[in-house]
């Protein structure tokens, strides 16, 4: 075994934690070789001719997709695996009911003996990084240590990495330890164990995305929650846009929607009324701490977006079209004859894909093929510095300040288009009680509604209870609390189509929220809170295919008795450790259900409106 570090800040800095932690974990899986990434554009150009020489990497058309690979993943390892995902602290109660637990010691016992010798034959790579712009007082060092040459290469994208880690990290021991390997690829042998009290991860047996990429949800999510808990902050599973509008205000709003719900499209929408301007500053991650004068203050930790490729084209997402077409790493894509990416969505006037296209299996698809060509959690990942609409909140180190926090989920029927909090404690309570139907990004089952609070769900690193918690405590904190929405973009007529157009139109409701943010829009009061005034809300020129404000705004108290019982439910699961404020909001709901029932006994409102929009991945 050889130690040749390639990046001459370790010699200079000597830290000695660093070198400690290499060797401990160089000892057991005995690789190779052992490279410490700098994050160099030569240290890359060496890995990828590597990854192309081997197969890992498949270069694609050179001339219209610049530097850009396609890479497939194993059959068996296509999303994250939230049954093999585990929280590993000392007590149980302390990840709470919504996580699967597993004691530090039988993780020793269980998971710890699959990393030996798990890197012989290999290199491992150091990969030192920083979560948050370079010279932001809220950013934090990782470092992740990998077998996998295409985690490395992920990694320098949706990070900052090498050097500028390790000049943040210093002689310090405060970073964040993953350990990472492929080991066999085997689902059966497939674990990803998170140690909040010593900040460290071991993921093992996955290459595929927030399995593998420990930086993303391993610790801006599952770790850095703890932390955020600990030190007074939020680390949220949220994008953030901010939105200029006709009257040249830009508004800071953060948005939590469970994975494949549509972030992505949201933060870089391109709004469809005149006047209004989108800047993207995040699509997945947001630390939000209590800021100067009040606020709450937002960064995005990640310097890439990991996006679900399935649904995006240029009429759902031309923003991300425009940023994939050179430097992008493309996973369980499907290929055409010229090399050029291709997925179900992709040209809404070609459904199929090119004769001769080549599947996210490696397979031709054939004339009669009815399965998708590519995989429907497909993905690219790409600098957040390539989107046409980035902003310079990317880089502020002190971030940008929230006015709004939106919560959604994916729900066919009973949330309306978009309702407003009565205050931060209903708001919490709202995101508390969200449900959203699942999606691909995860394995199992798809469109079966949960509840997945805040869109954190599989996301959050210890007891949701305290989450709740801990969110209740900031309120207090804020002298400008932000103003608290719930939206859902996936009502649906009897017939199944979309009630609302989404994309470029969900600036619509985005105008209505910015305008209640400055105390300018109407509302009207229903039992979940506030929604648009019947003449408040701009349906101008919207061709909705016979669906009307109501179809969109309707809410059926009736539905949400039953909706109320299953929050109830939901709550108790928590026993003791639920703040009693949430149980006080649920009644509060019930009564509000009980009045509405009582002042409009009949007859029901009219069913949704016919509809007629498109059925699309997200929106
Ligand atoms: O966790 S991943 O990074 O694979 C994608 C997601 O669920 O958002
Ligand atoms: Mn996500």
């Amino acid at each position: 075994m050889r130690f040749a570090p390639r990046c001459d800040a370790v010699n200079q800095l000597q830290n000695q934690f660093l070198d400690q932690w290499i060797q401990a974990i160089a000892t057991i899986a005995t690789p190779d070789n052992i490279v410490v990434c700098d994050g160099s554009s030569e240290e890359i150009g060496g890995l990828e001719k590597k990854m192309v020489a081997d197969g890992t990497f498949i270069a694609l058309n050179g001339s219209r997709y610049p530097h850009s690979f396609l890479h497939r993943s194993h059959p068996s390892d296509v999303a994250r695996t939230e049954q093999l995902t585990f929280i590993c602290c000392e007590k149980k109660e302390d990840a709470g009911p919504t996580n699967n637990w597993m004691s530090p010691a039988e993780a020793k016992s269980r998971v710890w003996p699959l990393f030996s010798k798990a890197m012989a034959g290999r290199t491992m790579y150091v990969v030192p990084y920083l979560m948050g712009p370079a010279d932001s007082p809220y950013a934090r060092v990782g470092v992740e240590i990998t077998d996998s040459p295409y985690v490395v290469a992920n990694l320098r994208v949706m990070t900052r990495m090498g050097d500028v880690a390790l000049r943040r990290l210093g002689n310090s021991s405060n970073f964040v330890k993953g350990l990472h390997s492929l080991g066999d690829l085997s689902p059966e042998r497939r674990f990803i164990c998170h140690f909040p009290e010593t900040r460290t991860v071991w993921s093992i047996g996955s290459g595929y995305g927030g399995n593998a990429l420990l930086a993303k949800k391993c610790h801006a999510l599952r770790l850095a929650s703890v932390e955020a808990k600990d030190e007074g902050w939020l680390a949220e599973h949220m994008l953030i846009v901010g939105i200029t509008d006709p009257k040249g205000r830009t508004t800071y709003l953060a948005a939590a929607f469970p994975s494949g719900c549509g972030k992505t499209n949201l933060a870089m929408m391109i709004p469809s009324l005149p006047g209004y301007k989108v800047e993207t500053v995040g699509d997945d991650i947001c630390w939000m701490h209590v800021g100067e004068g009040g606020r709450l203050r937002a960064i995005n930790p990640e310097a890439g977006m990991f996006g679900i490729a399935v649904g995006t084209s240029m009429k759902t997402n031309p923003n991300a079209m425009r940023a994939v077409v050179n430097d992008a790493i493309f996973t369980n894509v499907a290929v055409t004859p010229d090399g050029t990416p291709w997925w179900e969505g992709i040209d809404p006037v070609h459904p199929r894909p090119p004769p001769g296209t080549i599947d996210w299996r490696g397979r031709v698809v054939g004339p009669d093929r009815t399965e998708p060509a590519a995989h429907p959690n497909a993905r690219y990942t790409v600098s957040m510095r390539q989107c046409p609409s980035v902003g310079a909140g990317l880089e502020q180190p002190s971030g940008v300040p929230i006015s709004g926090i939106i919560f959604g989920g994916r729900r066919a029927k009973r949330a309306p288009l978009v309702f407003e909090a009565t205050s931060f404690t209903h708001g919490v309570y709202v995101g508390a009680t969200m449900v959203s139907e699942t999606t691909a990004a995860a394995t199992g089952a798809t469109g079966v509604p949960r509840h997945d609070p805040m869109a954190m769900l599989p996301f959050c690193g210890y007891n949701m209870a305290d989450y709740f918690r801990h969110w209740l405590e900031i309120g207090p904190k804020l002298s400008h609390p932000p103003k608290i929405f719930h939206v859902n973009w996936f009502r649906q007529s009897k017939s199944g189509s979309f009630l609302w157009p989404g994309f470029g139109e969900n600036i619509r409701v985005m105008q209505w929220m910015i305008d209640r943010i400055h105390g300018e829009a109407d509302a009207r009061s229903t039992l979940l809170g506030h929604v648009p005034a019947r003449n408040g809300f701009n349906l101008d020129g919207l061709a909705m295919g016979g669906a009307s404000y109501d179809d969109l705004f309707d809410v059926d108290p009736d539905a949400w008795a039953e909706e109320a019982d299953a929050h109830l439910k939901f709550l108790r699961i928590f026993g003791s450790r639920l703040p009693d404020v949430l149980v006080e909001e649920q009644a509060a709901l019930v009564r509000r259900v009980a009045e509405a029932r009582a002042s409009a006994p009949a007859p029901k409102s009219s069913p949704p409106g016919s509809g007629s929009t498109a059925r699309a991945n997200s929106r």
